[in-house]
């Protein structure tokens, strides 16, 4: 594959607007102020760092980049090798265990599926990833659907933990496919991605997220829907994919709304931010936000990423 590879262009665009949604929004963590800032839209001092959300992203990407498709060792092992470089990433309670055992070869099978007493996790670390991928196979949403799954069981066996991430990458798929066809926005483009998910709790989300309207308050959207607080797929995805939906063609006040809603701010961010960045692209994404994100590192396949 090579970077004019429309597919990774499209990732590309992504992981750049998930990088930067991840980074802005692990900023409101750290003022009291955060009520202010909202209000005011102020802006942190750059640089922003970005956490486990994009450094995990960027081991999806690498492995797209390499083979086209998600080789589930290779993508454990890029896991397990970027946590034990930059362990203080901000990675989830089981997360470090996960990556932990993998690192010390643990197969992955036996190490995601052991997680949390033997359920698997349902965190939302496999949908904070997830939407490079969905962009990349935004051409064919069942591919997007088979290859999000894969990516997730690496760590969340979970049912809803990998239901969560399938709701972002096919967010993200049809967030692409909106560049060039129509794709209706809205309770439709919520409906469009609940019919991709088994009977579970974010597909349950998902259909109360379609139920509120577009000029409910985003107080009022957290209180129903969840706002990533628990850490769950299943209290995160949802509220993530009502934001997308009606503001898939606004960057800046999609990240706005995400934050507002508190909660897990870094996480919800960088879903929304992938999701969006997939339709408007990195040129709708404001360049002061860009230039303060911490720069990514380079890949295998793009040094300018
Ligand atoms: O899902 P994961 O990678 O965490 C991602 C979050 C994001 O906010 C990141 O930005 C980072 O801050 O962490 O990591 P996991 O540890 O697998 O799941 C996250 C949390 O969800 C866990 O620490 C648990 O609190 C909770 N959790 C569960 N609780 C009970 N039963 C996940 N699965 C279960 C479960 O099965
Ligand atoms: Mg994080």
């Amino acid at each position: 594959m090579t970077q004019a590879d429309p597919r990774y262009l499209a990732a590309r665009d992504a992981l750049n607007g998930l990088s930067v949604g991840d980074a802005f929004g692990q900023t409101f963590f750290h003022t009291n102020d955060r009520a202010v800032w909202f209000r005011d839209r102020a802006l942190a001092k750059p640089p922003w760092r970005w956490t486990d959300d994009t450094a995990m992203a960027l081991s999806i990407v690498e492995i797209l980049g390499a083979s086209g498709e998600i080789d589930q060792d290779a993508l454990a092992d890029r896991f397990a090798t970027k946590y034990r470089e930059e362990p203080t990433r901000g990675y989830g309670g089981g997360a470090h265990d996960i990556l932990a055992q993998i690192g010390s070869f643990t197969p992955w099978p036996q190490a995601s599926s052991s997680a949390f007493g033997g359920t698997g996790s349902m965190g939302n670390g496999a949908a904070m990833r997830v939407a490079p991928l969905g962009a990349f196979f935004a051409p064919d949403l069942d591919q997007a659907v088979v290859q999000a799954e894969a990516s997730a069981e690496v760590t969340h066996f979970h049912t809803e933990g990998k239901a969560g991430a399938v709701a972002v990458a096919v967010a993200a798929a049809l967030a692409c496919r909106a560049r060039t066809e129509r794709i209706e926005r809205g309770a439709a483009f919520i409906d469009a991605v609940a019919e991709h998910l088994p009977e579970c709790h974010v597909r349950e989300g998902l259909a109360e997220a379609a139920r509120l309207a577009p000029d409910t308050p985003i107080a009022a959207v957290a209180e129903k829907l969840g706002n990533g607080s628990r850490v769950l797929a299943q209290d995160t995805v949802p509220l993530v994919i009502w934001v997308a939906a009606h503001h898939l063609d606004d960057y800046e006040e999609a990240l706005w709304l995400a934050v507002s809603a508190e909660g897990d701010m870094d996480t919800t961010a960088a879903m929304v931010g992938g999701i969006v960045a997939s339709k408007v692209g990195t040129e709708g994404i404001p360049a002061a936000w860009l230039e303060a994100r911490e720069a990514l590192p380079p890949t295998a396949l793009d040094e300018g990423f």
